[in-house]
């Protein structure tokens, strides 16, 4: 108790002796694969998923906040099972900062192919773990739930998202799922890209925990 409000004092502090003029982004992590990663390397699913994305992506060729909302939004309508009341905007931005490894703003090929994949599991998890056939993932289907789509946590954690993402009966809809789902997922893999000496701790500067904290 005594450490932890000693850490919490030392973290005050150091917000407020920041001078905002010292924050200059870091570097961009480096791609998944390099830039002039040759179309005709693909194979015949990314072939077909590149045309796809081609046409949400529009011109500039990465998929924006408000191009995503509205890709998400026209998928939910077709899923009857599902209750949600749409994707916001504000939950878009969240889910296109956490995945935006290159800093760009916007979802670039891969980025959107690796969200669009979990998205598409995640649905699946969604489904079958809706044991009541309610449409919402229910306090007590939530463990289970998140077990499945690969993330066994404990029962501190499941209160604290429960608080966050899940409505005053403590029902969780698909947007808030999946929004739930793309920082946790994001999240740990910050974690372990951080954690080179796979030591299961990190050791953060108070510019990189802002840098990795505000931009999701
Ligand atoms: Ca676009
Ligand atoms: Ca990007
Ligand atoms: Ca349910």
């Amino acid at each position: 108790m005594f450490l932890a409000k000693n850490l919490i004092g030392g973290l005050i502090n150091i917000v407020s002796n920041i001078d905002p003029a010292q924050f200059v982004p870091s570097d961009p992590p480096p791609p998944r694969r390099p830039l002039n990663f040759s179309e005709s390397h693909e194979n015949d699913e990314e072939k077909q998923f590149r045309r796809v994305f081609k046409q949400l992506a529009g011109d500039d060729m990465e998929v924006s906040p408000t191009e995503l909302m509205s890709i998400l939004n026209k998928i939910i309508a077709k899923h009857g099972k599902l209750r949600t009341d749409g994707f916001s905007i504000e939950s878009c931005r969240s889910m296109v900062a956490v995945m935006d490894s290159d800093s760009t703003g916007k979802l670039g090929f891969h980025e959107f192919k690796y969200l669009w994949n979990n998205i598409k599991r995640w649905q699946g998890v969604y489904l079958s773990q809706d044991a009541d056939g309610s449409g919402v993932i229910c306090a007590d289907e939530l463990p289970r739930a998140f077990k499945c789509a690969g993330f066994p946590l404990n029962d501190q954690l499941f209160k604290l998202i429960i608080r966050r993402y899940s409505d005053e009966c403590g029902n969780m809809d698909f947007d808030n799922f999946i929004g739930c789902l793309v920082r946790l997922d994001a999240m740990c893999r910050a974690f372990k890209t951080l954690d080179k000496d796979n030591s299961g701790s990190i050791d953060l500067n108070i510019k990189e925990w802002l840098q990795l904290t505000m931009y999701s």
